[in-house]
């Protein structure tokens, strides 16, 4: 079955050369044109809840890597499927690489425009017409070696294969030797299967270069993180005062006070990163207001820029997990930007918009009411990483990322709840996004081993733009008892605590919980991250000896 085999093999490679095409296409013409991309972006905006959150635990921040190799292993799949059914005089193969095709381009198309689409009939288009000669190649040597079968029986069928030209003369049985006839076989349809080696190792290796090439390509012509590197951050007009020393306690395994950008955390439906340049960047103030305004980044020069301490936070932290980061964002004021553009009454809704369609929908109130909501361009020092949202995006102290966060912003739209759906709210979660109450325990770490005696209980708690009064620590079912809380730099960042504990022989389990400024104590209830947000007390077991 070695025929079979090489009919998968092409219809693999003739899939892999329409992708390279549409890739290389792309290249020139924008990264979401790229049928695996649109369909990637297609498959995460559908993904169900349950789904995404599985995917997030149990993949973390490989979640787009695995659902590239999913698609790649689909796609491998169909197009074998396409190879093995396709022969010369019924293009089954063919018309299932155009369904895929059909399908492919009207996402793109849906994601784009209808010119959108055509990198990927293109490459589909290429496809075909490799899969139908590489076709017509096997089908050729099936024939050679049929008759060759036929001819080493004996029995001259006299006709030349089905394209007309002559059979060929099959290599005669060498004198005084018995002839094996499958070796015989073999010689007689060497050229036929010599040029379907040569066919499949070209359209094979066409698709390798069409898609490496086009993948680098693109990445070269779209690559942002040169412009980036050069970029001249404006000076903090009121620089944030320097971090105190007793805000960051550095204890041996308890999180530092500031996270460093390689550290913090990264959360967004974008499966290729958004590459935009600072000079096609632009931020328009559009909807229920009195001026619609568009700031470049030219503009944005002329402003004065402010540099504060918040702590972003994620809706889809489980407690004790690491879905959040305290940095040094340096950007412009929301209410001023707001104030010029002039939201009318009735308007209670920013809708935030992405380069990548993404959308946030933040209250007005939240961004007027005079915390220090952000259009960030710098964090900790630099600009905004490329992941994190460069050139620009918004960080709002207090309200979860998936409500306020904004990377790659290019659009804020004054509207109304009432009229307007954000991206995860139309997915099932809340529309109102304020952070909860949270508390970590960071050392020591869950399930380990530990000598008795005095040990160090040490972890962050949060609930950014209220404040944390308190931090209270349980050893097992005993009393709380309250822990020394480090010097409180921000209500907007979380604030780390220490519990010196004596440790006794045995299993324990710690658990700890955080009452807020407005003297609210964090809740025991455990509930999911689904819709606004998880609760409960964190814990770690340990063994003391
Ligand atoms: N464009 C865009 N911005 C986005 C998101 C996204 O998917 N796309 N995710 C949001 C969510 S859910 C969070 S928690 C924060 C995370 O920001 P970070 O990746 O810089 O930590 O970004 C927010 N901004
Ligand atoms: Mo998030």
């Amino acid at each position: 079955m070695a025929d079979l085999r090489l009919r998968v093999v092409a219809g693999i490679v003739s899939a892999g050369v329409a992708l390279g095409v549409a890739e290389l296409l792309a290249a020139f013409f924008g990264a979401d044109l790229a049928p695996m991309n649109a369909i990637g972006a297609t498959v995460i905006d559908h993904t169900p809840d349950g789904v995404r959150e599985w995917a997030i635990s149990t993949f973390g921040t490989n979640d787009k890597a695995v659902l590239y190799i999913c698609m790649g292993l689909v796609a491998v799949l169909v197009a074998g499927l396409a190879g093995a059914i396709e022969r010369t005089t019924r293009a089954a193969g063919s018309a299932v690489l155009a369904i895929f095709g059909v399908v492919a381009a009207i996402v793109v198309a849906a994601r784009t425009s209808a010119a959108g689409a055509l990198p990927t009939i293109i490459g589909v288009a290429v496809g075909i017409y490799a899969l139908r000669v590489l076709t017509r190649r096997i089908d050729a040597a099936d024939a050679a070696t049929e008759q060759a079968a036929t001819e080493t029986r004996g029995v001259t069928t006299g006709f030349g294969d089905k394209t007309g030209k002559p059979a060929p003369t099959p290599a005669s049985p060498r004198a005084g030797c018995t002839a094996d006839p499958a070796r015989t076989e073999r010689a007689a349809a060497k050229p036929e299967r010599r040029q379907v080696l040569q066919g499949l190792l070209v359209v094979g290796g066409l698709a390798v270069v069409t898609g490496v090439g086009g993948r680098l390509l693109g990445a070269r012509r779209h690559d942002v993180s040169g412009e980036r590197a050069a970029v001249e951050l404006p000076q903090p007009s009121a620089p944030e005062t320097p971090i105190a020393p007793g805000a960051d306690l550095r204890v041996p395994g308890l999180t530092p006070y500031l996270t460093a950008n390689e550290d913090f955390y990264r959360i967004d439906t974008a499966l290729v990163v958004p590459q935009v340049s600072k000079d096609d960047w632009s931020l328009r103030i559009h909807g229920l207001v009195d001026r619609e305004i568009r700031l470049t980044w030219a503009d944005l020069a002329n402003r004065p820029a402010v540099e504060r301490l918040v702590t972003l936070a994620c809706v889809s932290n489980p407690v004790g997990g690491d879905l959040i980061g305290n940095a040094r964002w340096l950007g412009y004021r929301l209410d001023e930007l707001l104030a010029e553009a002039g939201p009318h009454p009735d308007a209670d809704m920013v809708l935030s918009h992405s380069t990548d369609g993404w959308t946030a929908g933040t209250p007005l109130s939240v961004l007027t009411d005079g915390r220090d909501a952000l259009l960030a361009v710098g964090m900790n020092g630099e600009p905004l990483p490329v992941v994190h949202g460069y050139p620009a995006r918004l960080v709002v102290p207090g309200l979860y990322g998936y409500v306020s966060a904004t990377k790659w912003v290019t659009e804020l739209e004054i509207t109304r709840f009432d009229r307007a759906t954000a991206y995860w709210t139309r997915r099932g979660w809340s529309a109102l996004g304020p952070i909860k109450t949270g508390t970590r325990i960071d050392t020591p770490r869950p399930r380990g081993r530990i000598k008795q005696g005095r040990t160090t209980v040490a972890g962050v708690a949060w609930a950014q733009h209220r404040g944390i009064r308190a931090v209270e620590v349980q050893i097992d079912n005993g009393p709380w008892q309250t822990a020394r809380l480090a010097d409180e730099q921000s209500i907007d960042t979380w604030r780390q605590w220490v519990y010196d504990w004596d440790a006794t022989p045995g299993p324990h389990t710690l658990r700890a919980r955080s009452t807020d400024a407005t003297g609210e104590v964090q809740t025991a209830e455990r509930r999911d991250v689904v819709p606004d947000g998880a609760t409960g007390h964190p814990s770690v077991t340990v063994q003391v000896s």
